[in-house]
């Protein structure tokens, strides 16, 4: 393939991403418990139901390692409080742990009864980011023309890459 083809190619892929970046999802860090970091007396289970979880994010516990430390274990050991020998344990105070699968994360402190006093975080990761929230649609009857809008906001995508290719065939 001759060199001017295959720069055509990677604008023509380089202009697709860009027409579909918002249907993307960016990695995200969660800082757990927000300005209140990672302590006793705040509601995880409630922060946790205020945040998306999605594979690739981060969660980040801060807090003075005088008082606190992270423990990760499985769901009836984070029912029981119970932190087993082989738990992983962060004690750094400023513990960043990536979220490389799906599925359920149990966390707590595991100093003195932090755990029974509700210092415990599940928190469930998804595979990928579910679709933004749609608009709510009007009270009144919807427009006709709405497959149209549709067709319309499609085809502003497919516009934008064939002209992304004519720029850069005429460029060329
Ligand atoms: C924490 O928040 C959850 C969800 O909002 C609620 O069901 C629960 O009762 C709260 N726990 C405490 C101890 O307030
Ligand atoms: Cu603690």
């Amino acid at each position: 393939m001759a060199w001017k083809q295959m720069l055509v190619v990677a604008i023509a892929v380089a202009a697709l991403c860009v027409a579909f970046l918002p249907g993307l999802a960016v990695a995200m860090e969660h800082v757990v418990g927000d300005d209140k970091g990672w302590a006793l007396d705040f509601n995880y289970t409630a922060w946790a139901e205020g945040n998306q979880f999605v594979v690739g994010d981060t969660l980040v516990f801060e807090y003075g390692t005088a008082s606190h430390d992270l423990v990760e274990v499985g769901g009836p050991d984070f029912l029981a409080c119970n932190q087993p020998d082989n738990a992983a344990v962060w004690t750094s105070g400023l513990d960043r742990v990536p979220l490389d699968k799906a599925g359920p994360r149990w966390f707590f402190c595991g100093t003195d009864q932090h755990c029974e006093r509700g210092m415990k975080l599940k928190i469930t990761v998804l595979e990928t980011a579910p679709p933004a929230p749609q608009p709510k649609p009007p009270l009144v009857a919807p427009p006709p023309s709405s497959p149209a809008g549709k067709l319309e906001a499609g085809f502003g995508e497919a516009a934008a890459v064939v002209t992304a290719l004519a720029v850069a065939m005429l460029v060329l």
